[in-house]
């Protein structure tokens, strides 16, 4: 369902690792719940059958996962453009790295998410590498400060994600915000503000602030970005009636700065495992409507570690990139070229129909001379 596949029941276990041969969960369970009745041979081989078709579904969601993940680690910018118009990859303006923007309310579960995107591949890689990304446990924390690149995975030099602060409660300062990110570019260590994002002072950080500015890294020009809710929140505010939450993501969602060229962000839902299956698919549903969007545009990707979530983390990566490069900038001297070799052949076609008029000036002149010379001799005689 939605961009994320088939939502992942809650009461599902959760499995540490996704790329050893066991049984997944998922199916696990599809076979302990098969009709078992002893003694009788066609319950056996409705068992049989089940267990076979469950290792099959297995297999191919391995093989996907695999896919999937080969995929990311493979790209280098410029591997998904696709040759609209006839413009190769190197005709394009490709950036050093892809950057992501995560973008959210506080408590949504962005730098959650940076450590759930980074342990789908620490799995294979590191399996007991700690997290990356701050977590807020409470409303208390002051959350995320400063803004961080997360190379993904570890080390990649192809791919980064940003993790910001959360957004405040007042829509015109987030807007202020986002839009210097979006046209200005951002980068690792900048100070998100000296304000916290409800416009309080934060002295804290003020100091903090003017020494990693002096010391900032390279800017990146923002390729896509990730909006992430609290699916919990929003489902709460859907049942009370309530807009406050749902206002916010709604404005900022739409914010014209946050789409890049028609793409609009895509939607991360977190907290999935704390609602039932219909739950999930209700809140879904109700953003999709929302903010006028497909359902495969949001990708449900709840606490749980399990072979679906990190499938719908591959899928929702995928979808960034792709998108991202399909609004990448055309090199000004390919533009000139193609324009350049455009207004040659149309000044030739020009000069071509010029030529046939002259040609056709000439042979009239050519005419009235010999009819001339014509007259001349008969007056002679
Ligand atoms: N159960 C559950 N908790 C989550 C999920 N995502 C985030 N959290 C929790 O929500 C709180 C805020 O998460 P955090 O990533 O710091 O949010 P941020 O402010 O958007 O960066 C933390 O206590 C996380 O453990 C999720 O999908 N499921
Ligand atoms: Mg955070």
């Amino acid at each position: 369902m939605g961009g994320g596949g088939d939502l992942t029941p809650t009461s599902i276990p959760s499995t540490p690792s996704c790329s050893s041969e066991v049984l997944l969960p998922e199916f696990a369970e599809y076979v302990a719940v098969s009709p078992v009745s002893d003694g009788e041979e066609s319950d056996e081989c409705c068992v049989c059958d089940n267990a076979v078709e469950a290792l099959q579904f297995g297999r191919r969601q391995q093989d996907r996962l695999r896919d999937a993940k080969g995929f990311i680690r493979r790209y280098k910018p410029g591997d998904c453009i696709e040759g609209a118009g006839g413009a190769k990859a190197k005709d394009y303006i490709l950036p050093e790295v892809t950057t992501l923007l995560l973008v959210g309310p506080r408590g949504a579960g962005k730098s959650t998410l940076v450590n759930r995107i980074t342990r789908v591949f620490d799995k294979d890689d590191d399996p007991f590498a700690p997290d990356r990304a701050q977590i807020s446990r409470n409303s208390k924390s002051n959350g995320t400060a400063f803004l961080r690149e997360f190379p993904v995975p570890r080390n990649s030099t192809a791919i980064c994600i940003y993790d910001t602060q959360r957004l405040a409660s007042n829509t015109q300062k987030n807007f202020k915000m986002l839009q210097q990110w979006m046209t200005k570019g951002i980068s690792h260590r900048e100070i998100v503000t000296c304000r916290d994002a409800d416009g309080n002072k934060n002295n804290d950080i003020k100091p903090l602030g003017r020494q990693f500015n002096f010391l900032r890294c390279k800017t990146r020009k923002v390729n896509f970005v990730i909006f992430v809710v609290d699916g919990v929140s929003v489902l709460e505010e859907i049942e009370s009636n309530k807009k406050g939450y749902i206002d916010i993501v709604q404005e900022t969602f739409k914010y014209p700065f946050l789409s890049i060229g028609d793409d609009k962000p895509v939607l991360v839902v977190t907290h999935g495992d704390k609602l039932s299956i219909l739950q999930r698919a209700h809140v879904q549903n109700e953003l999709a409507e929302l903010l006028g969007i497909p359902v495969q545009q949001i990708f449900d990707i709840p606490g749980s570690d399990d072979c679906q979530t990190d499938l719908a983390i591959l899928d929702m990566l995928r979808h960034c990139i792709q998108h991202a490069e399909q609004n990448l900038p055309i090199k000004l001297n390919y533009l000139l070229e193609v324009r350049g070799c455009e207004t040659f052949k149309d000044a030739a076609e020009q000069l071509m129909t010029f030529d046939a008029v002259i040609e056709a000036t000439i042979i009239f002149l050519c005419i009235v001379i010999l009819l001339f010379r014509f007259l001349d001799k008969l007056l002679q005689l």
